[in-house]
């Protein structure tokens, strides 16, 4: 529906300033060096690879100290986060659908924005082990990488480091569904429930299976299935049997098939308009196929998204 021209961008964000551990980083380059590019382009998308932190030297930066506020490395992470912000919008405004490849998660603060800004009717299905909506105040790790949905939606502003005032809180709760949930804190069950956002955790894909959580998900936060959708995929979604080179691995968590049929199935509402794939870490691997098998991943989820089909 919204992509005739089938233009795509990727769109990377080396950056590891949302969490303590080296090597997310690496995520882009292993991506792309698994010909990520090409197969998005076998699919009939014309694409260009934007780099727009390229010349920056913000891990260098990376402390592991909370400020006043109670989080780590607001400074860099806001940067990042508005350099990735304007790649994405100007590619939204020209026409293409953004793939942002990190990376750690907290480039999502960046990415939902942007997409919301280019058209504020934008849902968004976050996917991840994790809920990602900490404040500030309630963040026990300090890690920017666990809040930037709070960013979004405007949650706790008055508890936020000036850095992210420019961020814009146009998400709206209702537009906001997760899948994949197994790692939330208390803190957040309690956001997720005060503002009654559509969570389908692990229970619910056991109980319900994959093809009817994405649709009850879907149903919640685009019933008439004509929103933009902005895809969020956290890697660490997907089981760290099948996922194992990310940060934050948590088990119990969705089949690779499942994973990719979240995927398959945003690709089928032809409503996909922008989305992240991130947390890939190429250095938390013990042996080669930890990296060959979430390389991987994160490579399929991408063309499962961009349309890829089995048949
Ligand atoms: N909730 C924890 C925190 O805020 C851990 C969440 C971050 N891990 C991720 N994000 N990989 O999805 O620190
Ligand atoms: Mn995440
Ligand atoms: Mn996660
Ligand atoms: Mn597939």
């Amino acid at each position: 529906k919204f992509h005739p021209s089938k233009k795509a961008a990727i769109i990377t964000a080396p950056f590891s300033g949302g969490q303590p551990k080296g090597g997310v980083e690496l995520g882009p380059e292993y991506i792309l060096n698994a010909g990520f590019e090409k197969q998005i382009s076998s699919l009939g998308w014309t694409t260009q690879v934007k780099s727009p932190l390229e010349g920056t030297n913000y891990e260098s930066l990376k402390t592991n100290e909370k400020d006043k506020y109670g989080v780590k490395n607001a400074q860099i992470v806001s940067e990042c986060c508005k350099r990735i912000h304007d790649s994405v919008y100007s590619s939204l405004e020209a026409g293409e659908l953004p793939i942002t490849i990190g990376g750690d998660h907290s480039i999502g603060t960046a990415t939902v924005s942007a997409a919301l800004e280019h058209n504020e009717d934008t849902c968004v299905l976050w996917i991840d082990a994790h809920a990602d909506i900490n404040t500030p105040l309630t963040t026990e790790s300090g890690n920017l990488h666990g809040c930037p949905i709070s960013f979004i939606l405007g949650i706790d502003k008055e508890s936020y480091p000036p850095e992210f005032s420019w961020v814009p809180a146009k998400l709206k709760a209702n537009k906001l569904a997760f899948i994949g949930l197994r790692d939330v804190d208390d803190g957040e069950k309690k956001i997720l429930r005060e503002h009654k956002i559509p969570s389908f955790s692990m229970y619910h894909v056991d109980k319900y299976g994959i093809g009817k959580v994405v649709e009850m998900a879907l149903d919640k936060v685009n019933p008439e299935r004509k929103s933009p959708i902005h895809l969020s995929y956290d890697v660490d979604a997907i089981d760290p049997s099948f996922v194992p080179a990310t940060g934050t691995r948590v088990e119990g968590g969705l089949s690779l098939r499942e994973g990719l049929f979240i995927a398959e199935e945003v690709a089928q509402t032809g409503l996909l308009s922008s989305m992240d794939i991130v947390e890939t870490n190429p250095l938390l691997a013990e042996t080669e196929e930890h990296i060959l098998d979430t390389v991987s991943a994160a490579c399929a989820i991408g063309r499962c998204a961009m349309g890829q089909t089995l048949l």
